[in-house]
């Protein structure tokens, strides 16, 4: 085991600890987080984890030949709470109940290392760490949002873009097939970048020990070529991507790019917008209030941008088509060349940004609660959004900028209920989780 997991294990382990307690803070009084289903020991390759807490009055030797009856070892003593972290051999059928440690007197409980509880999860992306590198995701509550969804698979958001790098290991596994509608073939490669960097502000993983992570890190990416290796397309080529994305199923469709009114792309539109799709689309980056499209258009979000310090981006269009703001200036995110000067990263701005972002607070959203319709995934956005600028929507802003945790937690049907965390991260909790997040009322 190296330095940095035994660290990550120890960061882990504390937190568990703390936000034990922290989380009660997050629950109604009818419910703090579930308990376990059962009290068997947690298994899993390495063996069973135990957490014991010793009369502080037990010396170190008395405390070893417990553990040593135990057949297990010691992996760490927390001096300040007297418990010893044991791990036990692999062995089946094992619960709390039946071990001789409880009936000794120096032992005051013993309870398996369960992962039921979590918060403030911390990945190991390493650039996660670093502000500057992170402050969009901090900004929005992504990593707050991500110890109740982190995202499902089952949730597609179409990237609608110059193509992507699949190849790139902030997508392994999770890109599905898309399409080239620049050289009409299925294979979606990316030239330019713009497609590639956008898809990780969107998705790029977390917790794989590389570069940053997406809003969404568990959502899948339909790769949909329009633009081509100049970032130019046509507008038969944007039409046919959406109602490609449309057609194979996407629930989310992010267009991050700017063009005039066309009546084809607005035909486009209204189809994926009838078909219940979110459609979320950049507002512009040439400091307008005027009518940009696809932003203008009637049921497509449009996002403007925000900096870090919580300003409307300068180059941000404005006005009434934005419906909200999310950051964009000097994002870190995925690169399609992994061979550049960051190795598959790099830094930019825009309101193309800022839509990712949108996007993939629409992902978390739809997977918590896959039944929610586009108009509900817009009304969890707008009520989940920090109010910034003058009170209220503004033209600035719009409704405010895009909060993931917000949204989460906004008084939406099927979100302010129970939220369900199926499909935990393997660092995530080992049982189901039920988390109770409070109903905020209508103000
Ligand atoms: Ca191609
Ligand atoms: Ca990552
Ligand atoms: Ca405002």
């Amino acid at each position: 085991m190296t330095r940095t997991s035994d660290f990550s294990t120890f960061v882990v382990t504390w937190l568990s600890v703390l936000t034990a307690v922290v989380s009660l803070l997050f629950t109604t009084p009818r419910a703090a987080l579930a308990a376990p289903d059962s009290q068997d020991v947690p298994q899993n390759e390495t063996g069973q984890t135990l957490l014991v807490h010793f009369d502080p009055g037990t010396t170190p030797e008395m405390r070893d030949a417990l553990i040593a009856q135990t057949g297990g070892e010691l992996v760490r003593w927390m001096q300040p709470i007297h418990v010893a972290e044991i791990r036990l051999p692999v062995q089946e059928g094992v619960s709390v109940a039946s071990l001789p440690l409880l009936a000794n007197e120096s032992v005051t409980f013993v309870e398996p290392d369960s992962q039921a509880v979590s918060g403030a999860y911390v990945p190991n992306d390493p650039d996660l760490n670093i502000e500057a590198l992170s402050y969009g995701l901090r900004d929005v509550q992504a990593l707050e949002a991500w110890d109740i969804v982190t995202g499902s698979q089952e949730i597609v958001i179409a990237v609608v873009d110059s193509g992507i790098n699949a190849d790139h290991p902030e997508f392994a596994g999770r890109v599905v097939a898309g399409y080239d509608f620049v050289d009409r073939d299925e294979l979606p490669e990316d030239v330019q970048g713009h497609g590639t960097y956008i898809a990780g502000v969107i998705a790029a993983a977390f917790d794989n020990g590389q570069g940053v992570a997406g809003v969404c890190p568990n959502c899948s990416i339909m790769p949909v070529k329009v633009l081509d290796d100049i970032n130019r397309g046509s507008w038969s080529q944007l039409a046919e991507g959406i109602l490609f994305a449309v057609d194979q199923g996407a629930q989310i469709i992010n267009l991050s790019l700017v063009t005039i009114r066309s009546e084809t792309v607005a035909a486009a539109i209204e189809h994926a917008v009838q078909s219940g799709v979110v459609v979320v689309a950049a507002a512009g980056n040439v400091a307008s209030d005027e009518d940009h499209y696809p932003a203008a258009y009637e049921g497509v979000i449009g996002v403007g941008a925000t900096n870090s310090k919580g300003l409307l981006w300068e180059k941000s269009n404005f006005g009434k088509n934005v419906d909200l703001t999310a950051p964009g200036e000097v994002i870190y995110s995925t690169w399609h060349d992994l061979n550049n000067a960051y190795f598959g990263y790099t830094y930019a701005s825009g309101t193309s940004v800022a839509a990712a972002y949108v996007s993939g607070v629409a992902g978390l959203l739809l997977s918590v609660e896959p039944s929610l319709t586009a108009e509900e995934v817009t009304e969890a956005m707008i009520l989940g959004a920090d109010d910034l600028g003058a009170e209220g929507r503004d033209d600035l802003f719009g409704h405010g900028r895009v909060n993931a945790l917000g949204a989460l937690m906004s008084p939406v049907r099927g979100l302010s209920e129970v939220v369900v965390v199926d499909e935990p991260h393997p660092n995530k909790p080992v049982h189901e989780v039920v988390m109770f997040l409070p109903a905020l009322s209508n103000q």
